[in-house]
């Protein structure tokens, strides 16, 4: 099974509360970090997973989930 992955930034408070969610289920993921100091936040391919233009974004599968409370109310 294709493992979670979870794109975002380390510098984001957002981010910090969907990992605290997915340690605190035990779920395997992936962190696809992106670079929003050079706005790769507001470019494609990161605009497919949030037109938006903010991180965090989560991929399962063929389910893309933004925002942080859609995000950790899929766990
Ligand atoms: N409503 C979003 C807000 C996310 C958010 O504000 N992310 C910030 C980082 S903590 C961001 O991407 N800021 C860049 C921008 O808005 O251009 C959520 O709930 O996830």
């Amino acid at each position: 099974m294709a493992v979670m992955k979870l794109y975002g930034s380390l510098l984001s408070t957002a981010m910090g509360r969907v990992v605290a969610c997915l340690y605190e289920k035990g779920l395997d993921f992936e962190f696809i970090p992106v670079d929003m100091k050079s706005g790769e936040h507001k470019k494609e391919p990161f605009l497919s997973l949030n037109p938006f233009g903010q991180v965090p974004a989560f991929v399962d599968g063929d389910l893309k989930l933004f925002g942080k409370n859609f995000i950790s109310s899929w766990f």
